[in-house]
């Protein structure tokens, strides 16, 4: 897309309401999303984000069963707490939605019956795992018995955790069935299936050759690795009682795969926000000056940059992501975040835990993110972040600057006199950065955001570590005045620049010095970003020191758990 788009469509990962947020799904998809949208917002840009809760699949099946509970109460446990820990921690969703609410429902069916009058579906009669006790079919997640590879009795009907291997169901030596234990038998059935490989030249096109320099080069090798080993038709229904049920003539006591209506959640959420705006919702999803943004982790690539968009390139003039960037995982404290064996940081948890410290943490995330690899969250790294750059240079520079235009000028914000070499040099350096990091920004170089706005901080730490204004003050106070002004200067633009990473900072920022510009205000800098004799407000300290029991507590709840 050369031209600015008119429009913006950024949609989140939708959680599953079967388990809370953790630190693992933030830094993968929530906080590069918010960082984006927030910068968007900066540049006066028309953006949804949209986001909602994946309230379907076998997993909250299978957790509702264990726990004795029905789908419904799961659901609606984890989505309120989803929900709250999200706004929180200032993830600015447009719309969070449900898929368990009817206009999904709806729009999800409506797909499906449009795909399936136009014969877009195979279908096709197959054998599958059937529990004749709890009279149901078998998901593989349902399906447990002694792994063929390395013997191990708890495999699973898709996969033997314990060495790895995928596994079909009926590979399993002696299997049983998790729902009553008893020995399933083979049962046929009906499913829908898309023929993903009728698609092949439609994604070699669009992805493989038009997206080859943009997209991001874990995402670009998944799809080619997918279309390299040929593209498999993929059942889109499933013999389940929880669901959206399966639309058509032939579907009873079916539902359509979660996969197939998860990613229509966005268009669903869409129109729920578009209803409350009073808009029409078309423009964000059909128009070509929309750019759609998909921000998710890479275990769901395949079914945003192949699966969805071909339903979409079926249902009808819909638009194609422009791009899909993807991060890897993120591990706690050098293991993979497993959920079953509470080995993670839960969102809700930290923020009861941390009350004011969201940037502290949307900072490490993103300082740390596993942009193009996997990579580690430590609680020591937490601490450092904290203790060795937000305090100690970037809410430093901040304090110091404010402290010293209150004790000098009673938070007046001085004139200005004739800038020396140095002056102009810092100058010069601050208008470079408003470019560079809405580079980054544009790129999904969110890391490399993070520490160009630390640089920034570094910059006016440092003017005003080398100007020493406070041993100037009585034998040359006009001195003093220019350097404080120009390093108010870059109070200012840091202020600005840092709003979509830390949003609660700047929010404290922008009240201290009274200002509230825009992005492009900032980088374009035509006149004094703050002008003089203005009145700041009392200084606040933006950031405290963690001290090494807070970080003694969380490693010890970690240990506790395991
Ligand atoms: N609910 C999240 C996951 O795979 C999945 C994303 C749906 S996005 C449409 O963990
Ligand atoms: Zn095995």
């Amino acid at each position: 897309m050369s031209k600015l788009p008119k429009r913006y469509t950024i949609t989140a990962a939708l959680p599953y309401t079967n388990g809370p947020i953790h630190i693992g799904h933030l830094a993968g998809v929530y906080v590069p999303a918010d960082i984006y949208v927030r910068y968007l917002r900066l540049k006066n840009r028309d953006v949804a984000f949209i986001c909602g809760s994946d309230e379907h699949g076998v997993a909250i099946d299978i957790k509702a069963k264990k726990e004795k509970k029905t789908p419904k109460q799961i659901i609606d446990h984890y989505d309120q707490i989803i929900r709250k820990s999200f706004d929180d921690f200032g993830i600015s969703f447009d719309n969070y939605s449900r898929t368990s609410r009817k206009v999904h429902h709806k729009t999800a069916s409506d797909i499906f019956t449009k795909l399936h009058e136009k014969s877009k579906f195979t279908i096709k009669e197959t054998k599958q795992l059937y529990d004749p006790e709890a009279r149901a079919f078998l998901a593989d997640r349902f399906v447990v018995g002694k792994c063929p590879i390395c013997q191990n009795e708890e495999a699973y009907g898709d996969q033997c955790e314990s060495c790895g291997s995928s596994l079909n169901a009926t590979d399993l030596i002696s299997p049983k069935s998790k729902l009553s234990g008893s020995k399933p038998i083979l049962k046929k059935t009906k499913h829908w299936f898309l023929p993903l490989d009728q698609y092949e030249d439609f994604i070699k096109d669009w992805i493989l050759k038009q997206h080859k320099k943009d997209w991001k080069s874990n995402v670009y090798g998944q799809v080619k690795s997918w279309v390299d080993n040929g593209l498999q038709s993929r059942a889109v229904t499933r013999d389940l009682d929880w669901g959206i049920p399966v639309p058509v003539e032939g579907g009873e006591g079916k539902v359509l795969y979660v996969w197939f209506d998860a990613p229509i959640g966005y268009i669903s959420s869409t129109k729920e926000w578009a209803k409350k705006k009073n808009i029409d919702w078309k423009p964000y999803w059909k128009s070509q000056d929309t750019k759609l943004v998909h921000f998710i982790g890479k275990d769901n690539i395949v079914f945003h940059c192949i699966i969805f968009p071909i339903i979409l390139k079926n249902a009808g003039s819909y638009i194609l992501p422009e791009n899909v960037p993807a991060n890897e995982f993120l591990n706690l404290e050098g293991n993979k975040i497993s959920t079953s064996n509470n080995w993670a940081v839960w969102l809700h948890e930290f923020l009861e835990e941390f009350t004011d410290k969201q940037d502290v943490l949307r900072y490490t995330l993103t300082a740390n993110a596993p942009e193009t690899k996997d990579n580690d969250f430590t609680w020591k790294e937490f601490q450092t972040r904290n203790n060795s750059e937000l305090v100690a240079i970037f809410g430093n520079f901040i304090n110091r600057v404010m402290v010293l235009t209150h004790k000098y000028y009673e938070g007046k914000v001085p004139k200005a006199g004739s800038l020396n070499k140095i002056d102009q040099e810092v100058v010069t350096s601050l208008k470079t950065f408003p470019l560079k990091l809405e580079k980054e920004i544009e790129e999904f170089h969110f890391r490399a955001y993070s520490q160009e706005l630390m640089n920034l901080a570094r910059l006016g730490n440092k003017y005003l570590a080398d100007q020493e204004p406070w041993k100037l003050i009585n034998e040359d106070p006009e001195r003093v005045k220019t350097i404080i002004n120009t390093a108010l200067q870059i109070a200012v633009s840091l202020t600005v620049l840092s709003e979509p990473l830390l949003p609660f900072t700047a929010i404290k920022m922008k009240s201290m010095l009274n200002i509230d510009l825009s992005w492009d205000e900032v980088s374009t800098f035509k006149n004094p970003l703050i002008i003089e004799g203005k009145l700041l407000r009392k200084p606040e300290l933006l950031f405290t020191k963690i001290d090494d029991d807070m970080i003694k507590i969380q490693l010890e709840k970690l240990k506790f758990y395991t």
